[in-house]
């Protein structure tokens, strides 16, 4: 232990000296007094002070890794989305009521303060929140890590919702200043781009030369362990020009083109590409890429020696990660400093890189796949195009003199798909070069090795393996849900926090009635705090805390089928109509979630949602019964108030195409119960929270594998159920765009008559009459409560702790750091 900067162990001690911090920090640091002070500048001020606490921790952790000179894992990733950060400091530094004490001594409300934090939006979905769990665990678990990835200047775009539709407005998250990073100006890189190569021969060093270059300056943030003294690092790299100005320019009196330049390098940075699961295809997100792994790899190289003579440890002392295959060029790009830079032979270097990456791959999505013209990775990266070449031409050859010469499988296992325009397969390119490829899911992982690199599995088995994803219960049960937080606590103690597999002590108490009272109380405190969010955001639209939340939040996709649960909600609606005496279950179905701003399907499917919400909430006759509700703007933070409030889970893609899913897993650790597909981490989910105690409906992988196989034909589903039938034809004539008849022709299209790629029309009854199961189990909420806690009780080894014991164990052979 380090002495701390305060003594914080009386209560009363505390909050003074924690007052005396900020207003200090008010003074000194933000030039505010405290009569002028705004509270944006409390919040900077605050998370000044507090973030003062971490440094300890941060310094004592980095001298120990360095003195134990311990083995360390970098994990590079395009995307961390990170959300807020105040409260998760506080949580990890058990400040939470000091500060909120000496705050309410300034006569200022901690939480309201809070919600000012902007969030740290520097992902899209899944992948990037899945890096920022990751990050939380490795720290928690003392694992000597650290993140790599891009200080997005402009993070995942704002949505509005403008008559229906999505509008999207630049997430500029810096405006005030980011009070957590701290600016490393002496930790620069420069990263090269273009030129050409001399004095290559195959398999040899060659001279990169003439290029254009970009710097690439850290900026670092503390990443707090909980419940211990362990903290982590999380570096990202921002643009700079090598010239403040482009002095010739400047010289012949044509400011702007200097400016212009200066500029032009800086928008590496600048913003993040807002796709998720589709490859973006662009140069500059090409550049974005390279930018990154370059300044990552050039920066851990530079530690690794500052303490080791030469490489042969390095194996032993260095992990390297790559989340997905966006950070690929890291591999080339070590290879690229061993041989150009460093004067080692191709084999050696070879034998290097191989022990030293893993790959996670997130998705098998065609479209997901990234793949990058030989023509522009020749222009922008010469050398590093010729380094994949000379993989790939020793790599064919060494299957050649094992396999003989097939020119098929050549073909197929190649780097470099030739069928149309050269392009190379950068997944190819990181499973040749790593001792690990990893899936997030135990289907995904099979799935993985069944299909997209099924050639790959039948040369390297051993490298193949599963990590299913999890989810940190520190930001997504402790901090995200106060109300079951605290009667866990009581019930089964704070232990939870760091070992998630104590929630299965609950399982007996799902008989016992007075926790289920109490937990059924949690469960309307949170769905309180919703409502309450949605009336003060939604031009108070008031919703019923009696009727069922039915929740479906996530990225738009046609493969997560948003448009499946429209079918349903409309269906409901019908019902009602046709019988409005029956006994029907009041529900709330609560969409939240951005379309990515050229995918025009997930627009439309977003512009149906809000006009048969329109629609639906203003039928006198139904609206008592069912609400439909677009949620503007879905974030980390967001999340935190949906996922609590849920009483319904919606993971119903289609079976064999969601490679993992973590929100399925938040909302199930929160109580909610969910209907799903036997789809990613829902299967793991269905065996840990056990049969009863989950809806599965919908076609398996391996049937639709098979209706797809034997031809399918949506028409005749649609012409064979009146129901459904009834619900397409009020989708396709307009009856939720009477101003525009036609507006959703194209979707009726996709389902009917152009294939239904998804099998929505496949899956629709089975889904609907799992609803009705669901209707009626939430007719007796005692039965409907207990199968809610039975869920929490499973969901266990869904920590993202148990994910990272794992990579750690298996992958990275990396110990924690003794403090
Ligand atoms: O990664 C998550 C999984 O839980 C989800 O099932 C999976 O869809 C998600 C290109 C992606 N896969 N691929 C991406 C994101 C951005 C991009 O530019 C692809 N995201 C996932 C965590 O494993």
């Amino acid at each position: 232990m380090t002495p701390a900067a305060f003594e914080y162990d009386h209560p009363d001690r505390d909050v003074a000296a924690f007052k005396r911090a900020v207003a200090n920090k008010l003074m000194y640091a933000v030039g505010k007094d405290p009569v002028a002070a705004s509270q944006d500048d409390w919040l900077h001020a605050t998370a000044l002070a507090v973030r003062d606490q971490l440094v300890e921790r941060w310094m004592h952790t980095t001298r120990a890794n360095y003195a134990q000179d311990s083995k360390r894992v970098y994990y590079l990733s395009a995307e961390f989305l990170i959300g807020r950060t105040f409260t998760n400091a506080l949580l990890a530094l058990d400040l939470h009521d000091t500060v909120k004490a000496a705050l309410a001594d300034f006569d200022i409300d901690m939480s309201a303060l809070a919600e000012r934090e902007p969030d740290a939006a520097l992902g899209n979905g899944g992948l990037g929140r899945l890096a920022a769990c990751f990050l939380d665990s490795m720290a928690t678990l003392g694992v000597p890590g650290m993140g790599y990835g891009i200080r997005y200047e402009y993070g995942m775009f704002r949505q509005r919702i403008i008559g229906g539709q999505q509008v999207e407005t630049p997430d500029y998250w810096l405006t005030r200043g980011n009070p957590w990073e701290f600016q490393r100006p002496e930790v620069q890189y420069r990263v090269r781009f273009g030129g050409h190569v001399e004095g290559h021969s195959p398999g040899g060093s060659a001279r990169w030369v003439g290029t254009h270059d970009v710097l690439a300056m850290a900026y670092d943030t503390i990443i707090p362990g909980y419940g211990t003294q362990a903290t982590n690092t999380l570096r990202l790299w921002s643009a700079r020009a090598t010239e403040e100005i482009d002095l010739s320019a400047f010289n012949k009196g044509n400011y702007f083109a200097a400016v212009e330049s200066k500029n032009h390098s800086e928008n590496v940075s600048r913003v993040l590409y807002p796709d998720d699961s589709t490859a973006s295809g662009k140069e500059l997100r090409l550049h974005q890429e390279y930018f990154f792994c370059s300044a990552s790899v050039q920066d851990l190289l530079r530690r690794y020696l500052r303490n080791h003579k030469g490489f042969d440890q390095l194996p032993e002392k260095v992990s390297i990660h790559l989340n997905d295959t966006h950070p690929v060029l890291a591999v080339p790009e070590l290879m690229r400093l061993l041989l150009d830079e460093h004067g080692l032979a191709w084999d050696q270097a070879w034998a290097l890189t191989q022990k030293v990456f893993s790959y996670t791959n997130h998705t098998l999505m065609h479209e997901a796949l990234e793949t990058w013209p030989v023509e522009m990775l020749g222009r922008v990266l010469p050398r590093h195009l010729q380094i994949i070449f000379d993989m790939n031409a020793r790599f064919l050859t060494e299957v050649a003199d094992r396999a003989g010469h097939d020119n098929e499988l050549m073909r197929r296992l190649s780097l470099v798909d030739e069928s149309g325009e050269r392009r190379v397969r950068m997944a190819y390119v990181a499973v040749l070069a790593s001792h690990s490829i990893n899936g997030v899911s135990a289907l995904h992982s099979e799935l993985m090795k069944q299909s997209i690199f099924a050639d790959f599995n039948r040369i390297f088995p051993q490298r193949f393996n599963n990590k299913t994803n999890g989810v940190t219960p520190r930001r997504w049960l402790a901090q995200a849900n106060p109300p079951l937080a605290a009667l866990l606590d009581t019930r089964i103690g704070k232990g939870w926090r760091r070992d998630l597999s104590q929630l299965e002590a609950l399982r007996p108490m799902a008989a016992q009635p007075a926790f289920v009272r109490a937990f059924r109380h949690a469960k309307r405190e949170n769905k309180l705090r919703l409502a309450n969010w949605v009336e003060q955001h939604m031009n108070g639209l008031v919703l019923d805390t009696d009727a069922m939340f039915d929740v479906q939040v996530k990225r738009i996709h046609e493969y997560k089928r948003q448009l499946l649960n429209v079918l349903h909600v409309v269906t409901r609606w019908h019902r009602i109509l046709d019988e409005p005496n029956g006994a029907h279950v009041p529900r709330v179905v609560v969409f939240a979630g951005k379309a990515a701003s050229a995918y025009h399907m997930a627009k439309q499917v977003i512009r149906l949602i809000n006009d048969v919400a329109a629609v639906v909430n203003a039928d006198a006759r139904t609206n008592k019964l069912l609400k439909v509700v677009f949620l503007p703007n879905y974030s980390v933070s967001l999340a935190e108030i949906i996922m609590p409030a849920a009483d319904l889970s919606e993971q119903i893609s289609t079976a064999g195409t969601e490679a993992s899913g973590t929100g399925n897993m938040k909302f199930a650790l929160n109580g909610a119960l969910t209907i799903g597909t036997l789809d990613g981490a829902n299967v793991e989910m269905k065996e840990n929270v056990g049969d009863d105690n989950i809806f599965i409906f919908g076609n398996t992988t391996p049937q639709v594998a098979d209706i797809r196989a034997k031809g399918y034909q949506p028409r005749a589903i649609y012409e064979g159920n009146a129901e459904l039938r009834r619900v397409l034809d009020a989708i396709q004539s307009g009856q939720f765009s009477p101003g525009e008849p036609g507006r959703y022709q194209a979707i009726f299209d996709a389902l009917v008559n152009w294939g239904d790629h998804y099998l929505l029309l496949a899956d629709y009854e089975s889904y609907v009459a799992r609803q009705a199961d669901v209707d009626a189990l939430y007719r007796d909420p005692e039965a409907w409560t207990r199968k809610a806690i039975l869920n929490v009780a499973g969901m266990g080894s869904f920590s993202s702790d148990r994910t990272i014991a794992e990579y750690a164990h298996q992958i990275w052979h990396a110990k924690p750091v003794m403090l």
